[in-house]
């Protein structure tokens, strides 16, 4: 059997990647540096691996900013507003952050540009974001040399690595598109593109069989998501074209992961392929269904170290699932492999230097999973000793044995600690009953007394948390936590900023204000710094869009709250002011969505923990007068299941959790939530069931499609879809906000109506966020006066 991984983190070891590009954002760093020192970077990801024992390593697998956007970019697919710009960085980079400047044209003239970026959408149920390629009915492809997938090929070739290039299929490329304009929405109009896509797909295989590369890795994941008889008959179509004059030496492997594909099975081996890959981690089950309808010939790479996770591998559990494959298609058919990239797994844990040792004893992530890779191909390798791969020697068996051994223990100790068990959290959540998940009154009835109890007018003016991070709250943080400041001068430091936050906010008008979360890194790193059962790292960050990272905590354990987590914050902001401070916290099902979870448990059974400690933060916020709770749960529209049939089942726990959470209060009481970064029309009866009494939402771009799902599906408590995109420097006008407002009107009740940003204030700078806020101030006044009759 042969290891294999299906791609590697590109940011480097410290984040390299992140830090060259910005700086070459910035001007710092020049483009011969850029190409150079990502070279190097490739080069060293590719030696590690070579060195861990990966046979099948990936290329290809390399981004500046994105994968996606750059199978778009390869194959010609440039939106029309980016064609000014010449080719090159300047106009890739456009297209997945936007431009706005002066710039030298195609025509080699100065000219003032401002296109805003491609959108982004969460990469399936991950926390990663690509760019959402743009296509037209008409559109035209062509096969650009940049980003060269061929040029790394012979890049690592030139250095005796043999590499497996990594392709985006054409059909799974295609349907995480969409159309540019209006006619080409939905599948299948863009599925009518393959045509024009395929014969460019065919050339650049060529060029890969020419420059010698064997096996390629062509990416499908939506083999494994509900497929409907078009999708089905495009990948007949697609590969059926795609495999037309293959050159010899070439073989695909078709790629799944984060699915099963055990019932697609009739569809795949029709397929003119090589070899499938299988996520064996999230549907180990689907192994028999697989091998029972496997092509003769074919490869089989078996997905069973976790790309999604930190934990180290069952071995024992992976070689038995190895051993059901190799028994039935033989040893030189079978590869063990990552179940899926490991984009989304911290790069190495050597540089966890403050991690428990006993907890670190249970992690592996992307370097040590390398290991844990080819481990699994000697085992099997030598179980098979003297069929005719074996090239083992008795010291090597003895090396494997001692880590098949290692990691037994490590497990087992997993298993049984005490630091993961906690009988009283168990206790707890056994008692949770239907009375716990429910307010003590209606809406109808909440609401009136809510809005007395805050003095609230009509159209109340709110933020949705955040104020500007800007260099010196970051610098502070930096500071704290090396040591150079103490935690009075930091907390003084935090104090003076809430301060600053709280007068602007009473300055502008605003009616319910927050206090800024200065004090916070992240909003999910931040509660699982503060509750037990969860770990955190140092350097465990993971690609969330383009260069940005962010650093997901790790719950190892049963989950409890041992202190109050914001208490102390929002109470100091509310003795600086008469208006209701708003407090603020991370939802249950978003802190179980971007943190590392435990794989020993439910998500369910994880997030309804997590539940029970926020909903002790909410009755602590309560008492200390603190009656505006906002419960964010931007993540719960991604934590949906890739498959409709699994939707009710998740979105019954998950709204479950929100309910646990927020239904202690009084009636007086009143809870917000915010979601973000998704289209919500297909969850909305979910969300009516959650409850809030407001829910400010993004809707900035997605226009006037939200407000209709609002209307069409019903929704009877109030809320707040943002008045302006924050993810711009644009400061919207009044008149503007106003328009936009008085849209919303005709499909949600005015009574009902709070005027807000679309999202947190964190990534721009106080000049914008105040000249946006007192627009929005601005706008609140006009229709105050102009509804103060009822309309
Ligand atoms: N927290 C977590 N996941 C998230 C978000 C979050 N996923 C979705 C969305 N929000 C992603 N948005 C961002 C926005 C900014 C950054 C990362 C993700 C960011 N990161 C810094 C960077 O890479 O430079 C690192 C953070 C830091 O240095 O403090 O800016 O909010 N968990
Ligand atoms: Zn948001």
């Amino acid at each position: 059997v042969l290891s294999s991984v299906l791609g590697f983190p590109r940011v480097g070891a410290q984040r390299e990647l992140k830090k060259l590009i910005e700086g070459f954002w910035a001007g710092k760093v020049s483009e011969a540096d850029l190409s150079q020192q990502a070279q190097a970077l490739r080069v060293q990801h590719w030696k590690l691996q070579r060195d861990r024992g990966i046979d099948q390593i990936p290329s290809g697998d390399f981004s500046f900013y994105d994968l996606v956007l750059d199978t778009a970019y390869q194959f010609g697919a440039i939106p029309a507003r980016y064609q000014s710009i010449p080719t090159g960085f300047d106009q890739y980079f456009a297209m997945g952050r936007g431009l706005q400047g002066s710039i030298r044209n195609v025509e080699g003239e100065e000219v003032q540009i401002d296109v805003p970026a491609m959108e982004m959408k969460k990469w399936f149920d991950t926390n990663y974001h690509y760019i959402v390629p743009e296509l037209s009915t008409n559109q035209e492809f062509s096969l650009n040399s940049q980003p060269s997938i061929v040029a790394h090929f012979s890049e690592a070739k030139s250095l005796g690595i043999h590499t497996k290039p990594v392709l985006l299929g054409p059909v799974s490329f295609l349907l995480l598109s969409k159309g540019a304009d209006h006619e080409a929405a939905g599948d299948f109009e863009l599925l009518k593109l393959l045509p024009q896509l395929v014969p460019h797909y065919r050339t650049l295989l060529a060029k890969l069989a020419q420059a010698g590369a064997t096996w390629i890795q062509v990416d499908e994941p939506y083999l494994g998501l509900d497929l409907t008889p078009t999708v089905e008959q495009a990948y007949q179509e697609a590969y059926a074209s795609l495999t037309q004059d293959l050159p010899g030496a070439l073989r695909l492997l078709l790629t799944t992961y984060f699915e099963q594909v055990d019932d697609r099975m009739a569809l795949i081996a029709q397929l003119p392929v090589h070899g499938l890959h299988v996520d064996l981690i999230r549907h180990p089950e689907q192994l028999s269904g697989v091998l029972a309808k496997l092509p003769a010939n074919w490869v089989l790479s078996l997905g069973l170290v976790n790309g999604r996770n930190v934990w180290k591998t069952d071995l024992d559990a992976a070689l038995q699932l190895a051993t059901q494959a190799v028994d039935q298609v033989g040893i030189d058919r079978v590869w063990m492999a990552t179940s899926c990239s490991l984009l989304h797994c911290p790069f190495s844990l050597e540089f966890e230097t403050k991690l428990d040792p006993e907890i670190k004893d249970w992690l592996a992530f992307s370097s040590e999973k390398l290991t844990e890779v080819s481990i699994l191909r000697d085992a099997i390798n030598q179980r098979y000793e003297g069929t005719e791969t074996d090239t083992t020697n008795p010291a090597d068996k003895a090396k494997v044995d001692a880590v098949l051994s290692a990691n037994r223990a490590s497990c087992q100790a997993r298993r049984t600690s005490e630091r993961v068990v906690n009988p009283a959290v168990k206790e707890r959540l056994a008692k949770v009953d239907p009375s716990m998940l429910k307010r003590n009154a209606p809406f109808a009835e909440r609401y009136p007394v809510q809005t007395e109890k805050q003095h609230l007018p009509l159209f109340p003016t709110t933020t949705i948390g955040s104020f500007p991070q800007t260099k010196e709250v970051r610098s502070a943080r930096r500071k704290y936590k090396s040591g150079a400041w103490s935690e009075e001068q930091y907390n003084a430091f935090l104090r003076q900023e809430t301060e600053k936050c709280v007068r602007l906010q009473e300055s502008i008008g605003l009616d319910v204000l927050v206090h800024g979360e200065f004090e916070r890194n992240d909003m999910v790193e931040y509660f699982g710094e503060k509750l037990r059962g969860y770990a955190f790292t140092q350097n465990g960050w993971v690609a969330s869009y383009g260069t940005r990272c962010v650093k997901p905590p790790i719950v190892y354990g049963d989950v409890d709250r041992p202190q109050p987590m914001t208490v102390e914050w929002s109470v100091y902001a509310q003795t600086l002011t008469e208006k209701p401070i708003k407090g603020m916290l991370t939802g249950p099902v978003t802190c179980l969505q971007w943190s590392f979870v435990r794989d020993d448990q439910p998500r369910s059974v994880t997030a309804h923990q997590l539940a029970l400690a926020l909903r002790d933060e909410v009755s602590d916020l309560e008492k200390a007068n603190i009656t505006t709770i906002q419960i964010d749960e931007p993540a719960i529209r991604e934590g949906l299941p890739l498959r409709r049939a699994k939707w009710e089942a998740y979105l019954d726990w998950a709204v479950s959790a929100f309910l646990l959470t927020s239904s202690s209060v009084q009636k007086g009481t009143q809870i917000h939530t915010h979601m973000c970064y998704s289209d919500f029309n297909d969850i909305f009866p979910a969300i009516q069931r959650m409850d809030a009494d407001v829910i400010t939402i993004e809707n900035s771009r997605s226009d006037l499609k939200l407000l209709r799902a609002f209307e069409q599906h019903g929704y009877y408590n109030a809320s707040g879809p943002g008045l302006y995109d924050i993810h711009s420097p644009r400061v919207p006008t009044a008149e503007e906000m106003g328009e936009r407002l008085q849209a919303l009107l005709q499909y949600l009740p005015y009574q009902l109506v709070w005027l807000n940003p679309d999202c947190g204030l964190k990534t721009r700078n106080w000049t914008e966020v105040e000249s946006a806020l007192r627009n929005l101030t601005e706008t609140a006044r006009v229709f105050r006066q102009k509804y103060a009759n009822g309309n």
